[in-house]
């Protein structure tokens, strides 16, 4: 595990984004932990989040040209990204973001920001089933973009439809590779060295047992 690593999963369990308990997911899957976004609510936490994005898309070396925060959690991360891309790597990326209903007035449309073309990074908080990141392929689809990958926060490492990960069936389905700041098992590495977690470890490790990969 990377330093930006270990220390995002810091701050995401200090800001209560990373909680242990008992969780109804999207997919009706019950889950002993949950992985907030949300709660990055303060601009030192959005800087912070943008930092730990950027240096996964560097990391992936995934190439594209412009960014795509779906609506409405992935607009913060990709305007918070942006940023940190330009101000930590001196990239000046373009970005782009969809409203949920379309605009009549003014400029119309349901685009805001850079043209959606080319390659398409996709910036999300989670992915589990992987029914969210799919609705989110139609926009892309919709504009004749191509999609060039995903960041995404944390990767559950749960199955999807059949016996590959759901992540690894959105690889397979829309061929392109969906990278993460972190993972589960880097997740459970850090309890693992952090201690005194043994009651939550267990619990994961049964989840994981019925819906993991
Ligand atoms: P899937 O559509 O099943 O991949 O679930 C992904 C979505 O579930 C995310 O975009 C979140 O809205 C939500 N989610 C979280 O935010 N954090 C979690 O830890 C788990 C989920 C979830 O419901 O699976």
């Amino acid at each position: 595990m990377q330093d930006y690593q270990r220390e995002f999963i810091e701050f995401a369990i200090e800001k209560e984004v990373l909680r242990f308990g008992e969780f109804t997911l999207k997919s009706g899957r019950t889950s002993p932990y949950f992985f907030n976004a949300g709660l990055f609510n303060t601009g030192e936490a959005l800087a912070r989040l943008g930092k730990c994005y950027a240096a996964a898309i560097q990391q992936s070396g995934i190439e594209y040209d412009v960014m795509l925060g779906p609506a409405y959690k992935g607009i913060p991360l990709a305007a918070a990204t942006c940023v940190a891309l330009a101000t930590e790597f001196g990239q000046d990326v373009p970005y782009v973001f969809n409203r949920k209903e379309a605009k009549t007035h003014g400029e119309g449309g349901n685009l805001v920001g850079a043209p959606l073309a080319g390659r398409v990074l996709i910036i999300d908080d989670v992915i589990t089933a992987g029914t969210a990141i799919r609705e989110v392929m139609d926009i892309i689809d919709q504009a004749g973009a191509t999609p060039a990958g995903t960041v995404i926060a944390l990767n559950r490492q749960e199955k999807g439809k059949g016996e590959l990960s759901a992540i690894q069936e959105v690889e397979r389905d829309y061929n392109m590779p969906v990278a993460s700041i972190v993972s589960l098992n880097d997740l459970l590495t850090y309890l693992g060295e952090k201690g005194g977690m043994d009651a939550q470890i267990e619990a994961i490790s049964a989840y994981r047992a019925k819906y993991g990969i």
